[in-house]
Formats: structure tokens, C-alpha cells, sequence
């Protein structure tokens, strides 16, 4: 998507000029055009610059990209916090909709606003750079031993295969030991993005957040509340069917079968998505069948390879092939001579074309899953392309995160089968198998999808302060997903810095939304595909009528309010839960089977 930037002193200047000379009159509709058509090509440099310069900063973590790449956000912050400003000049003016929605756009631009005053608003850039380059850099040394350290990737892996509850909280600790060092940046970035919301006309740099969804702020949060009300009994029960199967293969005293699940036997790291523990929690004759990792690594595919699968998928649609300088350009492999922020991430450089994945591709079922996810971010850049440049960007968030899943939704059997992958797609007995794998990586999500915000929301609002802000972030933990720190924290500590949205200041509401968006887009979709199935057994795949309707909405942009663009692909203006409780109706039946008896909710 496009990152807004662009520097106060070039253009702003005459700018300035020319409305302080045109301040005896209102400004005029021309006015305004030239102002922004000023505004989108000052943005569109400032972005390519910055991105070119962040690019090598991510895949090239040293003292000096830091610095260059603070200096680079710090000019676009800037120029953009002038233009939204500026923007304000045209409040009164009887704007035609496109410009009127740019001004609107405009103004609420920037993730991270920054004070005007040029010292706070470096150490601003300062500090968040420096906090993803000790994210992205963050590794645990085992005994202190510098030679045999684990970085985000080895700790992953062992979260996702070791058994071993010792083993596992041994390495859930160390990974926390990355973040007690950003917790002074992350106070003070909290109060220097406040003040630059506060120049914006905003309370808080939350209140800016949730004011980029076409509806009020608290509006928003209370859509939020209502989906979250929706989907939680179906979390609720896959939360107490899977509690009682780790209470059997750890025992009572591990996991106590009526109370919150120690975080570090969930598979993943930040316990944010349990599709690790499958083979842990499925019964005998309610396994998926065929595992993913297994069937890839048996076949010798490369992460190049999975990539492959990954364009193949979208051209079967209809979008064009990614350019030949996406392979080049694109950072598929962790290397081994340098540091890299490993965190997964799509980029369009230019905004015309420069489009690449950055990532540290290992060889999973998970990973596979995630390439789709980053392509989808890649392919809807360059479907909105076309738009004028403040519309260059999602529809809001969580569709930019919603459509790489939705296409990953489709990798069902049946397609596994018709790429060559599997031989034979299980029977209905395995649906129940292929349900709760789907539901332990995308229902366990939605309370932590939930919570990272919930928490942030309340830091930058101050009703969280410094002092509480990690048994804050369990408290949330604790009421949201139902799971508790496998050890003491303290203050010392600053666990919510061990997530990667954290210190680098991404919002994350917007994979909350994603997670219910994708099976709206999903049924919607599969339903154009002509697919009569259970929706989980639909895939998209090879239908033009699926993707003619996905390219469009996708090219739409941010053109239109989202509710527009959710109508278009879905013939419904509201964000709806009802699709994904319908996509699990089956295993919720299922589970509530299994947990009669048992105790629910912690
Ligand atoms: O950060 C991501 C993507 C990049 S936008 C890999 N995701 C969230 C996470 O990893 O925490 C995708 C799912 C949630
Ligand atoms: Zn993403």
C-alpha cells in the first residue's frame, strides 16, 4: 500500500504562501484540486524514497540503514502532517466527492503522527526504527552462550514441534527476553505520536487508528465488540475442547481443566494460532489426513517452489503474472551473513509495478499458508494501482489483510489434488479432521487478533499507564483468549514488545477484521465459483467468474467507503460473522459434542 510521506520545507513553503495570500477568500474548488493534486505526487515521491530506503533497512539491519531509514520516515511524517493540516483549510468548501473523500483521507493518513517540533519529531523516527531493529535483530542465547543463539525462527520452530513443557517454556522465556530494552522507546513513542495526534485535532493515537473506517471512532469499536460478541461462543468451545486434550497429554497440573491454558503449549510463540498442536488435539478418525509440511518436503519443493504454487494460484483467476522483478527484487530466504526483520511482509515500492515479498521462507504447511496471505497483499496493490493516488490503498485494513487468505481458504484437498500435490482428497469422514485444523489457525486467532489493540487503545488513551503495561497485557490475554503466562512477569518485563506489531507500531485490529472478512469473501466467492460444496470445500481455483468479481472490488481501492466495496464483492455493506460461524456450524456441533460434561470458559 502506499506509505504516505513527504517533506514539510520543498513544498509546503509556497504552499503555505499561496494560502496565507489567498486567506481573504474562501478557498475554491480549483484550490483545493491543485492542492491535492500537489499533495499525491509530493506523497507518491516521498513513499517511493522512503520505501527504496526501508527496503534496504529491513533486509539489511546495521547502525547506518537505521539511521538513514529513520531519516527517511522522519520527511514523510512530516510533509504528511503538513498536508493533513493544510487539509483543514477546506473544511467549509462544497467539495465534489472524490477530492472531498481525499481531504478526508488526507487527514487521517498517518499511522504514526509525529510533533511538529523537528527535535521530538526525529527522536519520534528515531525511536521506532531503533525498536523494529531490536525486534528484527532479537534473539535468546541459551545459558548466555553468544554461539548457540535462537532467533525468531528457531524459536518458532521449536513452539511448533517440541513436546517437551520444559523445553517450551524455556524458549518461551528467552524470546522475552528481546523486549524489556524497547520498553523506555515505547513510553516515549506513545507520548510523541500523542502529541502529533493532538496537533491532528485527535485525543489519542488510538482515537486516529479507529478514525480509518468511514464511521465515528467509537463506532468503530463497538463493530468491533459486536463481531467479537458473535464469534465468541464458537471460540469459547474450541478453547475448552482444546484445554482438555492438553490437560491429558500434560496433565492436571499443567493445564487445570477449568482455567486459563498456559501460553506456551499452544504451538506458537504468542499463542495466537494453535494449528501446531493439531496432531496433539485430533482424535482417532477426526485427523486431517494428509499433512502439508510433510507432502512438501516429501515432493523437494523449494521456498521458490511455494511461491510458484502461490502466482499459479492467482493467475488461475485471471490476475496477471507477477514481473520478472518480483523474483529478482523479492527476499524469499533468511541469509545467513546479515540480520533481516524475518517478519513477513509484502511491498510495493513504486506504486507501478516494483512489487516483492520479504521473507524468511521456511518449508511448512504454515509458511505456505503465509506466502498466499503476502501475495494477496501484492496483487491488490497492483489492482488499485489505476486510482488516483490517496485511493491507493485497501478498502480499510482488514480487506488488505483479508484477501491472501481468502485465496489460502481455497487450498482444500480437492485443489492439493489438482496441482499434483496430494493424490487422493480424504473423504467426508475427515471433514470434522479438516475443520478443527482450520479453526485452530483461524478461531483461535480472533481473540488475539482482538486484544493486541484492545491493549494499545488504552496505552495511548493513558488508561493503561506505564507502570501496568505488561500486567495489563495479561489481564487482556487472560480475558480475551483464556490463556495465562506459563511463568512470573513483572514489569521487568514488556511482553507485548515480543510481538512484532508492537514495536513496529502496525495496528492489528485489522487481522481481526481479516479473519472475519476472509470467509465472507470466501462464500461470496465460492458461490460465484458455482461451488456447491461445504464451504470448506470450496475452492476458487481456475474460476474467471470468482476472480473477475475479486478484481474488481480489489480495483476499486479506497475509493469508495468500504461498505461499498464489501457490496460489491458480497452483496452486503456490513462486516458479518455469520460466514465464518457457518463455514465451522459443523465442528461447533462437533465440539459441543465432545465437551459435554466439561467444564467451559475460564
Ligand atoms: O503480520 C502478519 C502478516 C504480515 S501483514 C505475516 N500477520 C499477523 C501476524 O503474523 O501476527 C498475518 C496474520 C496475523
Ligand atoms: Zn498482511
Amino acid at each position: 500500500m502506499l506509505r504516505i510521506r513527504s517533506r514539510a520545507g520543498l513544498l509546503c513553503l509556497p504552499l503555505l504562501l499561496m494560502f496565507s495570500a489567498c486567506s481573504q477568500r474562501k478557498p475554491s474548488v480549483g484550490d483545493a484540486e491543485r492542492f491535492l493534486a500537489e499533495a499525491e505526487s509530493r506523497l507518491l515521491d516521498l513513499a517511493t524514497q522512503e520505501a527504496r530506503i526501508s527496503w534496504v533497512q529491513s533486509t539489511y539491519i546495521t547502525h547506518d540503514t537505521e539511521l538513514l531509514a529513520a531519516a527517511a520516515r522522519e520527511r514523510t511524517i512530516a510533509a504528511t502532517m503538513d498536508f493533513a493540516k493544510q487539509a483543514t483549510r477546506f473544511d467549509g468548501v462544497d467539495l465534489p466527492p472524490e477530492p472531498a473523500r481525499k481531504m478526508e483521507l488526507l487527514k487521517r493518513a498517518l499511522t504514526m503522527p509525529a510533533p511538529s517540533d523537528k527535535a521530538e519529531s526525529e527522536e519520534l523516527s528515531l525511536i521506532s526504527t531503533r525498536m523494529e531493529g531490536v525486534y528484527g535483530r532479537g534473539k535468546y542465547c541459551p545459558g548466555g552462550d553468544s554461539s548457540n543463539c535462537l532467533d525468531v525462527g528457531a524459536i518458532t520452530r521449536t513452539m511448533a514441534e517440541s513436546r517437551d513443557p520444559n523445553r517450551l517454556l524455556d524458549v518461551w522465556k528467552g524470546w522475552r527476553t528481546i523486549s524489556p530494552p524497547m520498553r523506555q522507546d515505547y513510553q516515549r513513542y506513545v507520548e510523541l505520536a500523542n502529541k502529533g495526534a493532538r496537533e491532528l485535532g485527535m485525543p489519542d493515537t488510538g482515537a486516529l487508528w479507529r478514525s480509518k473506517y468511514d464511521m465515528p471512532p467509537d463506532d468503530f469499536a463497538r463493530e468491533v465488540e459486536r463481531l467479537w460478541e458473535q464469534v465468541k461462543p464458537l471460540y469459547v468451545s474450541l478453547h475448552a475442547y482444546v484445554r482438555s486434550r492438553l490437560s491429558q497429554k500434560y496433565g492436571a497440573a499443567v493445564v487445570p481443566p477449568d482455567g486459563p491454558i498456559p501460553a506456551h503449549l499452544l504451538g506458537n510463540i504468542w499463542a495466537q494460532s494453535w494449528e501446531n498442536v493439531s496432531p496433539l488435539v485430533s482424535p482417532p478418525g477426526a485427523d486431517p489426513a494428509f499433512d502439508l509440511t510433510k507432502i512438501l518436503k516429501e515432493k523437494n519443493i523449494d521456498a521458490l517452489g511455494m511461491v510458484r504454487y502461490g502466482e499459479r494460484f492467482f493467475t488461475s483467476l485471471g490476475f496477471e503474472p507477477l514481473p520478472p522483478t518480483f523474483w529478482d527484487r523479492s527476499l524469499f530466504l533468511k541469509p545467513r551473513d546479515r540480520e533481516v526483520v524475518c517478519h513477513a511482509s509484502a511491498w510495493d515500492v513504486d506504486s507501478a509495478g516494483d512489487l516483492r515479498i520479504k521473507m524468511c521462507i521456511d518449508i511448512t504447511g504454515e509458511d505456505f499458508t503465509t506466502i498466499h496471505h503476502e501475495l494477496g497483499h501484492n496483487f491488490y496493490q497492483r489492482a488499485y494501482n489505476r486510482q488516483p493516488i490517496l485511493f491507493r490503498d485497501s478498502a480499510n485494513d482488514g480487506f488488505h489483510e483479508a484477501v491472501g487468505d481468502t485465496i489460502a481458504l481455497s487450498v482444500t484437498p480437492e485443489y492439493l489434488v489438482r496441482v499434483g500435490l496430494l493424490r487422493t482428497a480424504p473423504d467426508a469422514s475427515k471433514d470434522i479432521g479438516l475443520l478443527l485444523n482450520r479453526a485452530l489457525e483461524k478461531v483461535a486467532f480472533l481473540p488475539f487478533g482482538l486484544l493486541v489493540d484492545q491493549w494499545r487503545w488504552k496505552v495511548f488513551s493513558g488508561e493503561i499507564a506505564p507502570a501496568n503495561y505488561n500486567q495489563a497485557w495479561w489481564e487482556l490475554r487472560r480475558k480475551y483468549q483464556g490463556v495465562e503466562a506459563p511463568a512470573p512477569r513483572s514489569e521487568a518485563d514488556f511482553d507485548p514488545g515480543a510481538k512484532y506489531h508492537v514495536p513496529s507500531g502496525v495496528p492489528y485490529t485489522r487481522y481481526f477484521l481479516a479473519h472475519i472478512l476472509q470467509f465472507q469473501f470466501h462464500r461470496a466467492l465460492a458461490k460465484a465459483a458455482g461451488c456447491a460444496d461445504p464451504l470448506h470445500r470450496c475452492s476458487i481455483f481456475e474460476s474467471k467468474e470468482a476472480g473477475q468479481k475479486l478484481i474488481s472490488m480489489l480495483e476499486m481501492g479506497q475509493s469508495r467507503p468500504w461498505p461499498e466495496a464489501l457490496e460489491a464483492l458480497t452483496g452486503s455493506r456490513q462486516m458479518d460473522a455469520t460466514a465464518i460461524l457457518d463455514y465451522f456450524a459443523p465442528l461447533k456441533k462437533w465440539l459441543d459434542e465432545q465437551n459435554q460434561g466439561k467444564a467451559t470458559g475460564w
